[in-house]
């Protein structure tokens, strides 16, 4: 073990700077406490005191930094959503991605690299087409390209995909799309809202909220009570434990995703591909690794374990795809817990309680709302008001059956 892991590692006395205060005890009152110390509900803490000034701020995290959907995703950002609403938001989003790293003066790996949605069939070159013209009504960069074009882009894929699989009929292509280091996000988001003034508590578990008259007064904790009159719920995958807590009926489901790495390989695959048909996704990380993944597991389950029917399944497409890969070993697999939601795009704002405020229903893309999640709920928060660009997104759509429909811009099958 190296001598400074040993010799500082059980200390508090370390020569480097911490990322963030260790704050030992919990103080009575906050303006406003955040549930989940991941990257949305950190980004939320730091756009709080970034752009409102709001410092008196606790977020709240039942295990450690990251340790959920956030370090669970295969940190893929893109903008080429099928929605109007949903293209804004997420580009909205990427242009935060763009110059993170320099805000948040922390190396996030942000790697653009171009993104193909494979089209198998003449039906899902159509959905292409169709987010193709979205995308580009919106300013966002995305167009349908043919195979002979993909060849070119990725000269190891089999558009043929061995004669397994339906041949490639083209691809939605999207210069900006890119992937970042999932953990240093969160880091740099916890380190960012440290230095505005908010509290980091890890190992704290919210046991439930109490709510008079309709708002939030506090929130229980395994380490004491405190009082609050504002709640943000970031909490991908636990969100139904936690609106049980406040009497918030929502339509969420959970179902695991789970997704694997390879051993490093030296550069070879530039771009991200996906194939919503096959049901693969992969992208070569800065390390060398494809990280890959798959469909939602085809039940409910809050769980995050790992089964060999999905490694099996997964390289089998993979394979497809790329025939050059079949000695390549398996590193490690995953899964993180997704809050569906039955038209596809999340549930953030406000709701019918309150101050009780929601970040969720992100399915299978909360990664890449990471920068603009924490940015519109600071704003929601701070204001007691929606965002514009969240506007869509309340929970109140659902009564009034104004759904915003974005399965087709899944890279996961479903
Ligand atoms: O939305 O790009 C995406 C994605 C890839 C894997 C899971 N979600």
């Amino acid at each position: 073990m190296p001598h400074r892991l040993l010799k500082y590692g059980f200390s508090d006395h370390h020569p480097e700077p911490r990322m963030f205060r260790d704050v030992k005890h919990l103080k009575p009152e906050y303006d406003a406490v955040i549930i989940g110390g991941g990257g949305h509900g950190l980004a939320a803490a730091y756009y709080l005191g970034k752009d409102h000034g709001v410092s008196n701020v606790a977020v709240l995290e039942q295990g450690y930094l990251g340790g959920g959907g956030t370090g669970r995703n295969t940190a893929i950002v893109r903008s080429n959503y099928l929605t109007p609403e949903g293209a804004r938001f997420y580009q909205a989003s990427v242009e935060l991605f763009q110059d993170l790293s320099r805000e948040l003066d922390y190396n996030l790996f942000y790697s653009e690299r171009g993104h193909f949605t494979l089209a198998h069939s003449p039906a899902s070159l159509r959905t292409q087409r169709w987010r193709a013209e979205v995308n580009q009504h919106l300013g966002i960069d995305s167009q349908v390209v043919d195979p002979k074009f993909i060849q070119s882009q990725i000269p190891q894929i089999d558009l043929t995909c061995g004669g397994h699989q339906p041949p490639i009929h083209g691809a939605l292509f999207h210069p900006p799309g890119a992937i970042a280091r999932h953990d240093a996000v969160a880091w740099a988001y916890a380190r960012g809202a440290d230095r505005y003034g908010a509290e980091i508590h890890q190992q704290t578990a919210v046991t439930d909220i109490e709510v008079r008259d309709g708002a939030v007064i506090g929130v229980h904790t395994d380490r004491g009570y405190i009082k609050t009159r504002k709640v943000l719920s970031a909490v991908a995958g636990w969100t139904t434990h936690i609106t049980k807590m406040v009497g918030l009926r929502t339509p969420l489901v959970i179902y695991p995703l789970q997704a694997m790495v390879t051993e490093p390989l030296k550069p070879w695959l530039n771009h991200i591909v996906v194939s919503a048909s096959l049901h693969v996704y992969v992208s070569q990380s800065s390390r060398g690794e494809l990280v890959a993944g798959a469909s939602l597991d085809p039940y409910e389950l809050i769980s995050s374990r790992s089964t060999l029917d999905f490694a099996e399944s997964m390289s089998g497409h993979l394979l497809d795809l790329f025939p050059c890969l079949p000695q390549v070993n398996v590193l490690r697999q995953w899964a993180g817990m997704c809050d569906m939601t039955p038209d596809f795009s999340p549930i953030m704002g406000l709701t019918p309680i309150e101050g009780f405020y929601l970040d969720s229903g992100w399915g299978t893309w909360g990664f890449k709302a990471t920068p603009i999640s924490g940015k519109t709920m600071a704003f929601t928060l701070a204001n007691n008001r929606d965002h514009d660009l969240i506007e869509a997104f309340n929970l109140s759509r659902f009564e009034r059956c104004q759904l915003v429909g974005e399965k087709g811009a899944a890279s996961v099958g479903h």
